[in-house]
């Protein structure tokens, strides 16, 4: 023992200072670590199926004993002491993790400790412990098992092992949304089909369900939607039904809780009723009887996501009722159960002449204060529909009696798919950290996501998967990095996008700082570059129709709502939607802070610009340029971003697997073509109006105007028009 600690001692001296990061990007020990890190890439194969939890040994004896030398005892400790499938799965995932990392086998134990009210139900804290061990204490295993993953995270970045630790999650409800079919099409999915193998279900159970979970659980995350928003109620049969909670037996020792979407229609589908009305009382029964059934399969089931009058799913406006109406019929039959039901806001009709920007204020905000207290509305993070880049949801500030869910997409529907590197941390905290000015400055979209804006008590956040089975689970290797952000920002949306960033590439990659730094960067700045190269400066819906991979602008549809134009308005005069007073006034379900600062031209931020206005293409932008100069030279920056994200990426070459170097590499090559087509096509058609020659320094297009309109991709991935 004494051998040992002078060894560490001996590393700390010849690096001169503390030997563990403390927080930020500090490093001195981990240059020791690097060595071994690469080395483990070398000896192992590396297909990205283990995702960040890789456990890879650290070749270097005098690290691993400094780790050693503060792990011979690991304490679980929970209020009951007892044993249970859950602390079984911590204890497997601390034995597995620490003797890939450290080849260590520690000794495990359970205890009893006091609650601690601090921590709520899945909190939890770690810190040393008597004799040479470390504690891990929560009120729950599923406490314990988020701590057991978070020692693992803090040994695999090279953190301080006897700093006391204490985590609690700020959102209650953090969840994936599958859109996965029962034929296992995955709407909007780039990484294979649906990991749910329902024709096998209930008795061939593969692997990938407990990898998942397991996933999951590592990142906070407490539960999953099986299947598709637009939904099928073939899931709610019994037939089903035992499949769904094979499922959930597989993920209940990882904290998981299955949820599932309800088809608003489903009493007449599969009920034989003649109406799915809410207030009529045999469909009442009906969905009654369907959820204690579920309960009976599914006794810890989390409850129904729904989308209803949206995109053709039916729903209580058929029957002259609101959607509130709607939500709470099924809130009363789950309530029993302690089921919630998730609403989702994301509505918008053919026929309604309003901007489709506005459409759900103007159907959410009456019903502010009329959803019972186990609904949440769930919101996407703007009001059209995942863009690149749009304002927060202005209904995260006018709903003040609701709870509210942000929904993010972790899928890259309007992102390039898993083509294009896009890290979407940076995306989602521009979100959760807008201000709606709702109740003074300082209301933050997350403030009102986890509740503590209006002490709401059901607190929720969502994002639609990106996974599928495609051996690395989502495709584009660095897109597991928009997974794990996703859960890391709904247990804490404090955390910095970077922090994220940087754990990630880590644990996934490498302690090398000269493979952490670069890559890290390459990251942070991605999704502002696919915003340069597709929709800068406020465009929005100017993709391709039907897939959305790739442009579009000159995309006409019967349905206006579904037209580029609409969204760009290009004219003779200039560029972009106007949402002032003088145009649709969307601006107005803004707060006044806000309809200030968007509503005047020269204040409104430039990356904000045409999605508020009306600009003239003459306009002169921050640079002194035009806005018809800048809107070519940021066209311009994005390709030039792809190709200076290749050079980085190269430099990485030899440094980490050549396995999953080179499948980035490959992506990158069509990132850089897809970017030149995303200016020329956009640029070209734009000039249709703006009748402006391209300033200098913008390539000139490759083709003719007449060639990208006419180009179609098929069978695109994803795509429902395509399965
Ligand atoms: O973004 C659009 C997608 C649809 C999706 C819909 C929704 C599941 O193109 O594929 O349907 O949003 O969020 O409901």
């Amino acid at each position: 023992m004494d051998r040992i600690r002078n060894d560490s001692d001996r590393i700390i001296r010849r690096a001169g200072r503390l030997p563990f990061r403390e927080s930020g990007r500090v490093v001195s020990l981990l240059a020791l670590l690097t060595v071994s890190v690469v080395n483990a890439c070398a000896a192992g194969p590396e297909d990205g199926y283990e995702l960040w939890m890789r456990y890879r040994p650290l070749a270097d004896d005098a690290s691993r004993s400094l780790y050693s030398s503060r792990l011979r005892t690991v304490t679980l400790a929970t209020p009951t002491g007892a044993d249970s499938p859950t602390l079984a799965a911590a204890r497997q995932e601390l034995a597995d993790g620490l003797k890939g990392i450290l080849d260590l086998e520690p000794r495990i134990l359970l205890v009893r400790s006091e609650t601690n009210e601090s921590l709520g139900s899945d909190g939890f804290t770690i810190s040393p412990d008597l004799d040479e061990g470390i504690r891990i204490a929560a009120n729950s295993g599923t406490g314990v098992l988020y701590g057991a993953f978070a020692l693992l995270r803090r040994i695999q970045t090279g953190r301080n092992p006897d700093e006391t630790v204490t985590s609690v999650p700020r959102i209650q409800r953090r969840l994936l949304n599958h859109w996965d079919n029962l034929n296992r099409f995955v709407e909007r999915g780039y990484a294979g089909s649906s990991l749910w193998e329902w024709f096998h279900l209930p008795g061939i159970r593969s692997a990938r369900y407990r990898d998942y979970a397991r996933a999951c659980a590592s990142i906070g995350l407490n539960g999953t939607v099986l299947t598709n928003v637009n939904a099928d109620a073939l899931i709610l049969t019994p037939q089903y039904m035992e499949r769904v909670a094979a499922l959930a037996d597989e993920f209940r020792p990882y904290g998981i809780r299955v949820y599932l979407t309800a088809r608003f229609s489903a009493p007449i589908q599969i009920g034989g009723l003649p109406t799915a009305d809410p207030f009529d009382p045999d469909v009442r029964a009906w969905w009654q009887s369907k959820i204690n059934a579920i309960y009976a399969h599914v006794p810890d089931f989390g409850g129904f996501l729904v989308k209803a009058n949206s995109e053709g799913q039916p729903g209580p406006q058929e029957y002259g009722r609101t959607q509130a109406d709607g939500a709470n019929m099924l809130a009363e039959a789950l309530a029993p159960h302690e089921g919630i039901v998730i609403w989702r806001a994301f509505v918008y009709q053919a026929d309604n002449k309003e901007d489709r920007v506005k459409q759900a204020s103007s159907e959410f905000d009456p019903l502010d204060g009329k959803f019972h207290a186990n609904v949440v509305v769930q919101i996407k993070n703007g009001p059209l529909d995942f863009m690149p880049r749009e304002p927060f949801h202005p209904l995260f500030g006018s709903l003040k009696d609701t709870n509210l869910a942000p929904e993010f997409q972790i899928t890259q529907e309007y992102l390039g798919g898993s083509v294009h590197l896009a890290y979407l941390g940076p995306m989602w905290k521009e979100v959760l950290e807008a201000d709606t000015f709702a109740a003074g400055p300082g209301s933050t979209v997350a403030r009102v996501a986890d509740g503590s804006l209006r002490k709401r008590p059901l607190s929720a956040m969502a994002g639609v998967a990106n996974t599928g089975t495609d051996r690395n689970w989502t495709g584009h290797p660095l897109a597991q990095a928009n997974w794990y952000a996703f859960g890391r920002l709904a247990w804490d949306h404090t955390l910095t996008a970077e922090a994220i960033a940087e754990e990630w590439t880590r644990m996934t990659f490498s302690n090398d700082e000269a493979v952490v730094r670069p890559m890290v960067d390459l990251l942070m700045g991605s999704r502002e570059t696919v915003v340069n190269f597709s929709m800068p400066l406020g465009l929005h819906h100017i993709m391709a129709e039907g897939h959305h991979y790739g442009p579009g602008p000159w995309v006409t549809h019967e349905r206006a709502d579904w037209s580029a134009p609409y969204y760009h308005q290009a004219d003779e005069i200039g560029l972009g939607a106007d949402r002032t007073v003088t145009g649709s006034n969307a601006l107005e379900d803004y707060a006044p802070e806000l309809q200030k600062l968007w509503g005047d031209q020269a204040r409104c931020p430039e990356n904000l610009l045409l999605w508020f206005h009306h600009v003239p293409w003459d306009h002169p932008m921050k640079s002194g340029r035009t806005l018809w100069d800048e809107l070519c030279l940021r066209y311009q920056q994005g390709v030039d971003e792809v190709r200076a994200m290749q050079a980085s990426w190269n430099q990485l070459k030899g440094r980490i697997d050549d396995r999953r170097h080179t499948d980035v590499s490959e992506r990158l090559i069509r990132q850089e073509s897809d970017a030149r087509e995303w200016r020329d096509a956009c640029l070209l058609y734009f000039q249709q109006f703006s009748r402006r020659p391209l300033p200098a320094g913008v390539e000139p297009p490759e083709h003719d105007l007449e060639f990208y309109r006419s180009a179609r991709l098929r069978y695109v991935p994803g795509h429902p028009g395509d399965q």
